[in-house]
């Protein structure tokens, strides 16, 4: 049976610290779609861990972890990530970890086209993380992209990547500086032990779903940048949503047990793009400052702002959360008042939104809605149960779990493995 971990907002809720918590309970971690431009930062045993390709099961060592059909791979960056963990004494983590022979490549090309793109759009540009995940989709979308099973068939493997940097030679001429040749030589490098950790993940699926096995399901990114339901233009290039799920992974929708949809106690969002309760005066850099919002991969400062119960609510729609990970409380340990976004009115006529506008100008001229709920001014880190948190932070929990109609199971408190509220 399947947990799946999703998160709720613009990404960066937490989604990496649940993930390691609930992996003990699982005997295989996946990720089913994204790249390496994801960040997940885990605080274990004193130790600071950040994973960007890998799933954050590899801490566990009993857990074994795969990359799904539906993520996209840098295989240098696959190879560095292994070898960092081990700096920080990860035991066995080569042993743990496979990789969908399905799944894109994506090559430093991509990264330098991502670049590209980016000057290109100028002051539209998405904010990307630069990591080339746009522009290897894109190839996989257009049939021309290259899978990991094709790396070992090294004449065709050549012929094909020859062929995609060509073709982007065209639109971009001397614009791309980029060596076919070097790539395709570290290829050469990487063959022989990349070839070890690569599987059919179909099967691999089917019996671990045959035999009732307990598997998780690490969402990368966040619903509000699905490319399907996310603030597009602004998104990124995978369904980060409860769908890319089972299109990255061949998870029986039947085997799921529970979709826990991981919603930081205020807003943030990294790179371009609409956000409502967006703050850009005291209370955003107060946010930026206490929460720590800094990019994991790039290091980019934060966007941040009041929680946005519109945009949870709409997430709850489309990903069918069995339960809600409310993570951060304790950022708001300091603030006397607090307020929620609990609605969009439209700037014309005034009238209350039914839901999350898909039209980014409307989107972008909203008049927000916010409840003021009482701080509780006192530190909620070290609470052990619900009933050890004040009471004023009880009450905005239970305002976010009557808004949204969804149980909030758990409660994040600290960074630290043992912060989080179980109930
Ligand atoms: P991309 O690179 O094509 O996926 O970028 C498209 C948009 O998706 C956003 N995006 C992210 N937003 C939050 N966190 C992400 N991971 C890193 C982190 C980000 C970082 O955990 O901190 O280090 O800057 C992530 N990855 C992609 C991105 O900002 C664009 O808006
Ligand atoms: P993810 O991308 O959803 O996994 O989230 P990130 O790892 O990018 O960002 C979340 C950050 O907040 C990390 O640095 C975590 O260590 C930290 N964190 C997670 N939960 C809590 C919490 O409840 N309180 C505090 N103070 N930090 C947390
Ligand atoms: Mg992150």
């Amino acid at each position: 049976m399947a947990t799946i971990v999703i998160g709720a907002q613009w990404g960066d809720e937490g989604k990496g610290k649940l993930v390691d918590i609930l992996c003990p309970t699982v005997k295989l971690c996946a990720r089913a779609q994204g790249g390496n431009n994801a960040g997940h930062t885990i605080v274990a045993n004193g130790v600071t861990y950040d994973f960007h390709l890998l799933p954050s099961g590899l801490i566990n060592p009993e857990c074994q972890n795969v990359i799904g059909s539906g993520v996209v791979v840098h295989v240098p960056s696959f190879f560095k990530e292994l070898n960092d963990l081990e700096a920080k004494g990860l035991k066995d983590v080569r042993s743990r970890i496979l990789i969908s022979d399905r799944a894109h490549i994506v090559f430093d090309l991509h990264q330098l086209v991502d670049g590209l793109e980016e000057v290109e759009l100028g002051g539209k540009s998405i904010g990307t993380t630069r990591k080339g995940i746009g522009p290897a989709y894109s190839t996989k979308a257009a049939r021309s992209g290259i899978r990991i099973c094709e790396v070992f068939n090294e004449t065709l493997f050549n012929q094909r990547l020859r062929e995609l940097a060509a073709g982007y030679k065209k639109r971009y001429g001397d614009l791309l500086k980029y060596d076919v040749e070097e790539e395709i030589s570290r290829f050469n490098e990487y063959r022989e032990e990349l070839g070890n950790y690569v599987v059919d993940q179909v099967p691999l699926m089917k019996s671990a779903q045959d035999s009732n096995l307990p598997i998780l399901v690490e969402g990368a990114n966040a619903l509000m940048l699905d490319l399907d339901f996310g603030t597009y233009p602004y998104v990124t290039s995978s369904n980060t949503g409860l769908g890319g799920v089972f299109t990255g992974l061949a998870l029986s929708p039947t085997k799921v047990k529970s979709i826990i949809g991981v919603v930081k106690a205020y807003t943030t969002r990294v790179g371009g793009g609409p956000f409502a309760t967006e703050d850009l005066g005291e209370v955003g850099t107060m946010l930026q400052e206490i929460g720590r919002e800094w990019g994991v991969t790039t290091g980019r400062r934060r966007r941040c702002g009041w929680l946005d119960l519109v945009v949870v609510k709409y997430s709850a729609a489309i990903n069918h959360y069995t339960s809600l990970n409310v993570t951060k409380l304790d950022i708001l340990d300091t603030f006397p008042t607090i307020k929620v976004a609990t609605a969009y009115l439209d700037p014309t006529t005034g009238e209350e939104l039914e839901s999350f506008p898909a039209n980014l100008e409307l989107l972008a001229n909203v008049k927000v809605k916010y409840e003021e709920l009482k701080g509780w001014e006192k530190p909620t880190t070290g609470a052990k149960a619900f009933y050890d948190l004040p009471k004023e932070a009880r009450a905005y929990v239970e305002f976010i779990e009557n808004f949204v109609g969804i149980k909030v199971q758990y409660i994040g408190t600290g960074p630290g493995r043992q912060n989080m509220i179980t109930r």
